[in-house]
């Protein structure tokens, strides 16, 4: 088999392939394993012009390196906090009114792809398959083609993709799209997302998209497809059940006196729908009185990009919320939602999440979000849990027997907690098992493998310095 050459912003370090991290981490490292290979992509360290240069830093683990490189503090503010995060972001999850535009910072984000390209053609092979990940690394594929790179290139967009009325925002919409044609094979999550792309590619491109994914455009054929990502639900279901006779997970439980406990897990982002949660569980307690005192919300929100604006607005946001809520319903021995703003390991996840009546999961717009996935897979099969889906996960296409939520309507997302906190055992088998069968079918084994199987079998452009026209 052909090597394989992953390419995202963050690369994993050795130990977290291990299993610690599990999840993305663990997938992708299996599939470099099988055809040995390098992850190459940014250290997560800031450094000076100097150190970055040396770069990559190379680290051995069996048949896989990993390459890493840092980058300086400006490439960080304009690739990073800048038009990744401040722009892309954002607008990829419809959220406009929160997106800035800067033109340095956007000629910053195309010029640390090209100096990343550079620094990964060294370790290029002719044979090497390439994949590349996420929305931070759209232009990395076109700087590989500009320095004459012709290997097999794939893309997969973990986020949404938004429909053109919204990516027509972002003013250089269609240099990033044509960037994103350069690809050989460009993977989504949804079939909403991949028909958004193909939109885009009829009505503003002027070019043709079939429905089995055959695309052209701006002189180049691409292939676009729908990879669902999942989880190793055996892993968690493990994870789960590991933290059963553990100190913290039994501390927790005798803490919450026989209450019902409603679990939610989310980076604290402004995409996840934190404070429409909050204040549904507020309303739910205002209309619920015999729940006072009987059921607590653990949210746990680990702070991420805590350097840029909007960040910082949404965790004092939050803050001001849950102190509101529980200056409205605390007892001296209740406290309605217990908020933690820091990491915890990934067994007392799953272990929680198996310990709860509920996972609540209602992101205002997420690609796929893969604590919905964990939470179903973390439950006692004799006694599950109800997960309470927003529509607006990516997820929502698969978990049928989530009771589904859209998370604007805080009544509605009120009255399924009430449901959920009633449903009878055989009801919440019934969806137990139905989430199951999906879990099952599309496991992160399942995504990889057929990503990579149609990014190997894909039929290749001829070399670009025949077809200018993909590359201008
Ligand atoms: C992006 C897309 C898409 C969370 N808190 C802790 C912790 N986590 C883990 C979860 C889960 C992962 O992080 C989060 O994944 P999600 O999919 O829910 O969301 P994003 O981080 O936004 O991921 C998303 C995903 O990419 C994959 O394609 O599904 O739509 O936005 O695994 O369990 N893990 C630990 N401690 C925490 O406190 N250990």
């Amino acid at each position: 088999m052909t090597r394989l050459v992953v390419v995202s912003n963050r690369v994993a370090s050795p130990t977290e392939t291990k299993g610690s991290a599990g999840g993305l981490a663990v997938g992708v490292f299996g599939a470099l394993k099988d055809s040995g290979g390098v992850w190459f992509g940014w250290s997560g360290d800031v450094v000076s012009d100097s150190v970055a240069n040396q770069g990559p830093k190379l680290e051995q683990d069996g048949a896989v390196t990993f390459a890493t490189v840092g980058l300086p503090k400006k490439d960080y503010d304009q690739y990073y906090r800048g038009f990744s995060n401040a722009t892309l972001w954002p607008v990829f999850h419809y959220r406009n009114d929160l997106a800035v535009y800067d033109r340095d910072e956007y000629a910053g984000y195309r010029r640390v792809n090209s100096w990343l390209a550079h620094r990964a053609i060294k370790l290029l092979q002719p044979d090497d398959v390439i994949w590349v990940h996420d929305y931070h690394l759209i232009p990395f594929g076109e700087a590989l083609r500009s320095e004459g790179v012709t290997n097999r290139m794939g893309f997969f967009l973990h986020i949404p993709f938004p429909s053109p009325q919204i990516l027509l925002n972002i003013p250089p919409h269609e240099e990033l799209v044509k960037s994103l044609c350069c690809y050989d094979v460009v993977g989504f999550q949804t079939p909403g997302d991949q028909a958004a792309f193909h939109d885009y590619i009829v009505r503003h491109a002027h070019g043709t998209a079939t429905a089995d994914g055959e695309v052209e455009a701006f002189g180049r054929k691409l292939k676009t497809g729908v990879y669902r990502i999942g989880i190793f639900p055996d892993e968690i279901a493990e994870q789960a059940t590991r933290g059963e006779a553990r100190q913290d997970v039994m501390d927790l439980k005798q803490s919450l006196e026989g209450r019902k406990l409603i679990m939610s897990v989310d980076r604290l982002d402004y995409s996840k729908g934190l404070v429409e949660r909050f204040k549904a569980f507020e309303y739910f307690l205002e209309k619920s009185p015999e729940w006072r005192g009987n059921v607590t919300l653990v949210q746990i929100a680990p702070p991420t990009r805590s350097d840029v604006d909007t960040y910082q607005q949404i965790r004092h946001n939050l803050e001001y919320e849950a102190g509101r809520i529980n200056g409205r319903y605390s007892g001296l021995d209740y406290t309605p939602i217990r908020y933690m703003n820091q990491r915890y390991d990934r067994w007392k996840l799953m272990s929680l999440f198996r310990e709860s009546q509920i996972g609540l999961v209602t992101p205002l717009r997420d690609g796929m979000n893969l604590v919905a996935k964990e939470y179903v897979a973390a439950q006692n099969p004799d006694d599950p849990g109800v997960l309470v889906l927003s529509q607006f996960a990516g997820a929502a296409d698969e978990m049928k027997g989530a009771l589904m939520v859209n998370p604007h309507d805080m009544v509605g997302m009120s009255e399924a907690i009430g449901r959920a906190l009633s449903m009878p055992l055989a009801e919440r088998r019934e969806r137990y098992e139905t989430n199951m069968v999906m879990l099952r079918k599309y496991d992160l084994g399942v995504w990889r493998d057929s990503f990579l199987a149609d990014l190997r079998g894909v039929k290749l452009n001829k070399p670009l310095s025949k077809r200018p026209a993909g590359n201008k």
